[in-house]
């Protein structure tokens, strides 16, 4: 096994400062590693040897000349019965930067050496604590900027994906022993199971597989959340609904076309979700060079947002740009904005786009329906629960794409009277593809990817 390209020695004694960096009431130097109570012992003022585990302890860090270096309690988790799943002592200090520069320094002359990014959760994973999905959720979890992403991380962390992942496992065992039955013992095997029977059966892990894949719309959104986009003419009131939607003056708004220039961006939550808000240029048709530009970037912002905005001016009608834009737009992804309903305006003509909002956004009146409308729009079924299982990660949505494949080759293999020998063949791909998410079967290079991106500590 390596970690991060090097040869991996399971057990050796790593620390690092597990709490963030700066300064805080209290600081945590965790030491992990078959050395752990050793290293302890040859810094601590009392008999780190003989505690008991799970126990808590007053004392003195001592460095190699025999000062000093800080009051200390001294924690003892051996075993198993730790995060990395081996011995364990952290010792928290006082939380000044320096001082806790001074007792990891301790730490490792006193043997312990200084942990990679993500070593103490590689070690977890390497010890049976944790499977590779619940590792990458460790990491969600600490980087979850909202509140559905850290439910969708809690759940994988308890282990819900791999006890799916594991379901799909034990079926597709049973498939790939019956093909092999029918590799051995070609007449008997078939009393195993009909060629029908494996078929069906296959049909449907797929389609369960489809459906835990099909999560992936809401995992993305949850774990990256939406950028949104706002798209219009000059002048229909693009910057002034970015401004209510945030409910500050952030875009320059003016009665003259052609105010902003280029895109502009700013953050906001929707119903416990992340929204990175795009005010673009208004698109026209121009010989200045550079609101022409602008206007590139208008539409290059248009093709890359998960939800656009289409802003209208409910005063002036559709005009030819307007109904241009209309053409452009992908219904799927776009709302229609009427906006400056409180002028006088004729009867408001039927669109292609289902999703249609009045509003006004210099009276700040509709604004809620628009919030609501975006909820609508962006939960293809509806928001998730919290205990739902969502794929957030990419490289599990592609294993089970590829399990998928090869779970269809089988089935047609068996329609076309493919020799069992390729069948077995593919149900095995299919099984490796499901590994790689709980990290059987899985390349170093990839496992050394994932816990790079790893903080120091975790
Ligand atoms: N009455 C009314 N006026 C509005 C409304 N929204 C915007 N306006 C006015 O319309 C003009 C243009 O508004 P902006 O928000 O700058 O429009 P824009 O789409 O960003 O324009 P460009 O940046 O030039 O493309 C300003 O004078 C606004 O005060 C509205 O809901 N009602
Ligand atoms: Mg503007």
């Amino acid at each position: 096994m390596e970690f991060i390209h090097q040869p991996y020695q399971p057990g050796e004694t790593i620390a690092a400062v597990a709490t963030p960096p700066g300064e805080g009431g209290v600081a945590i130097i965790r030491i992990s590693g078959k050395e752990a109570l050793q290293v302890a012992s040859k810094i601590f003022s009392g008999p780190v040897q003989s505690y008991q585990t799970h126990t808590i302890h007053y004392g003195q860090v001592i460095n190699n000349n025999g000062e000093r270096i800080d009051d200390a309690l001294l924690c003892v988790m051996l075993g198993k019965r730790s995060y990395a799943g081996e011995d364990t002592v952290e010792i928290h200090c006082h939380g000044g930067s320096l001082i806790t520069r001074r007792v990891l320094d301790t730490v490792l002359q006193a043997g312990a050496r200084a942990a990679l990014p993500g070593e103490f959760t590689f070690k977890a994973f390497i010890n049976g604590k944790i499977d590779l999905a619940q590792a990458e959720a460790v990491q969600e979890l600490i980087c979850a900027k909202n509140e559905r992403a850290l439910d969708a991380a809690e759940e994988q962390l308890k282990g819900s994906l791999s006890k799916k992942i594991a379901a799909f496992q034990i079926e597709l065992t049973q498939t790939a022993a019956i093909l092999e039955a029918w590799v051995d013992f070609p007449e008997e095997g078939l009393e195993f199971a009909t060629m029908e029977e494996v078929c069906n059966q296959l049909k449907a892990v797929c389609l369960q597989l489809q459906q835990l894949a099909d999560t992936f719309h809401d995992g993305r959104i949850v774990h990256d959340g939406i950028t949104l986009c706002l798209i219009g003419s000059p002048n229909v009131g693009k910057s002034s609904l970015m401004n209510a939607l945030l409910d500050k003056e952030r875009a320059i708004v003016s009665h003259i076309p052609g105010t902003t220039r280029d895109i502009l961006e700013d953050h906001m939550r929707l119903n416990g979700l992340n929204f990175k808000l795009m005010d673009t240029a208004g698109i026209r048709d121009t010989v200045e060079v550079i609101e022409q530009e602008g206007i590139r970037r208008s539409k290059d912002a248009m093709h890359q947002a998960d939800l656009i905005l289409l802003v209208l001016d409910a005063a002036k009608g559709v005009d030819e740009q307007d109904h241009w834009l209309l053409e452009q737009m992908p219904a799927h992804k776009a709302i229609v904005v009427w906006n400056k309903v409180d002028l006088p305006h004729d009867n408001l003509p039927i669109l292609s786009i289902p999703h249609v909002v009045n509003l006004s956004a210099k009276q700040k009146t509709g604004i809620d329906n628009l919030r609501q409308m975006i909820d609508a729009v962006i939960w293809q079924h509806g928001p998730p629960s919290r205990e739902e299982v969502l794929v957030t990660n990419v490289r599990h949505k592609e294993s089970i794409i590829k399990a998928i494949e090869a779970c269809q080759q089988v089935i047609f293999g068996l329609n076309s009277d493919v020799s069992p020998e390729f069948l077995s063949m593919d149900m095995r791909l299919a099984l490796n593809e499901l590994g790689k998410i709980i990290g059987t079967n899985i390349s170093e290079d990839i496992i050394s990817a994932i816990f790079s991106k790893f903080c120091i500590g975790k």
